[in-house]
């Protein structure tokens, strides 16, 4: 049988690298497009980066996407590639438009003009659900934005039902809750607490300076995530689905957990910054992963607490 093909966008981002792996795992022939830029930005990805097809194209540019398409012909592609940090969608919010929002139509329409058979996956957040409707948030609780970000990814979800629906496309939107890993990148919270407790314990640096701890938010493994993408476009039909851990933490709890790990009151070294609170913010997300646990068979395999131990013990290595 002929090995399936498939395109990654974003396959140097946390999800793209994990995507990529597991892909291959399975026997696929991979293909990674990624944007041009003046130094080389392949960290996640330089330990299989013999194993799969790196090709130049960007989210901004419709035409790169269809001679890539046209050339490589992958049977899946899976749309990763975006402007995905919610505080700078305030900073630039055109920018967070054009790539985030329009560039799925991009890509999009780049799939339905080369063929329209290729499956689909947008990844889509629960961002869009924001000052939230109902709690847990289902594939049907209504949507409620609150930034340039959240917007964008908004416009990105109805694009992809909308090409369903007009094209009979296999086209799905994952609603992915928050998802972690060592690979995240360092501006996201986790992240900046598990590299910062790192460097405190070290003796590196002496404070942690971070905006509201009291947003809660439903925080998974980014490497548990990406099987529930590929399920999503091996089904009889395209849908969409919340993938989520159905549990959800303050990021005070977070801090806890993280300073707790190496034997530190995060109390001693947690300094409330104005700059990093937002205009608006995402008080709390918590998903109910059932559709995706019942129809697709997935479910989470690491708990929370894994999850910050996992980045404060690779924080700790990278930081010696
Ligand atoms: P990430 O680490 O920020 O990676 C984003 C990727 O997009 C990078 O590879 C980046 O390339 C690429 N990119 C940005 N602009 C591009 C453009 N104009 N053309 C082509 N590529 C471009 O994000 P992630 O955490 O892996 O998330 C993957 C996707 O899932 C994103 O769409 C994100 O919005 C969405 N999402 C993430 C979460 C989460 O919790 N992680 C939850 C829900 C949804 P460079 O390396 O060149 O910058
Ligand atoms: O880690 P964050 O920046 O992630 P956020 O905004 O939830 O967005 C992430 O998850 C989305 C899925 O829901 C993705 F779609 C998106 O691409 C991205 O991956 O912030 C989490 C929370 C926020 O409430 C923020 O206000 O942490 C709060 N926070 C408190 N202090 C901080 C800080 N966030 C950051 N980045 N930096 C701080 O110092």
């Amino acid at each position: 049988m002929a090995k399936k093909r498939a395109l990654i966008t974003g396959i140097t981002g946390q999800d793209g690298s994990y995507l990529a792996e597991y892909l291959l795992e399975q026997g696929y022939d991979v293909i990674g497009m990624i944007r041009r830029s003046s130094t080389v930005n392949f960290e996640r990805i330089h330990h299989i980066q013999d194993k799969v097809t790196l090709v130049a194209g960007d989210l901004l540019d419709e035409v790169s996407m269809i001679h890539l398409l046209r050339e490589h012909r992958p049977s899946e592609v899976y749309n990763l590639a975006a402007q995905s940090f919610v505080q700078t969608s305030f900073s630039q919010p055109v920018f967070t438009g054009e790539v985030t929002g329009l560039g799925v139509t991009r890509i999009l329409d780049a799939v339905r003009v080369v063929d329209p058979g290729i499956r689909f996956y947008q990844a889509s957040s629960s961002e869009m659900f924001g000052k939230v409707q109902a709690v847990p948030q289902t594939e049907t609780t209504p949507f409620y934005p609150r930034s340039p970000y959240g917007v964008a990814k908004l416009y990105g979800h109805w694009i992809t039902v909308n090409y369903r629906e007009s094209y009979d496309m296999y086209a799905c939107s994952g609603i992915l809750f928050n998802h972690e890993s060592p690979r995240r990148g360092l501006e996201f919270v986790t992240r900046k607490i598990t590299n910062a407790v790192a460097r405190i314990k070290l003796g590196k640096d002496k404070e942690l300076r971070l905006g509201n701890l009291d947003a809660k938010r439903d925080w998974g493994y980014a490497k548990d995530y990406v099987r529930a993408m590929h399920l999503m476009l091996q089904q009889d039909t395209a849908d969409d689905y919340v993938v989520s851990t159905g549990e959800t933490y303050s990021v005070r709890r977070f801090c806890e957990i993280a300073f707790g790990h190496v034997g530190l009151n995060y109390q001693d070294y947690v300094v409330i910054d104005e700059r990093f609170y937002r205009p608006a913010e995402v008080d709390l997300l918590v998903g109910d992963p059932a559709k995706a646990a019942t129809k697709l068979g997935w479910k989470p395999e690491v708990s929370f607490e894994q999850l910050v131990t996992m980045m404060v013990d690779s924080d700790l290595q990278a930081n010696k």
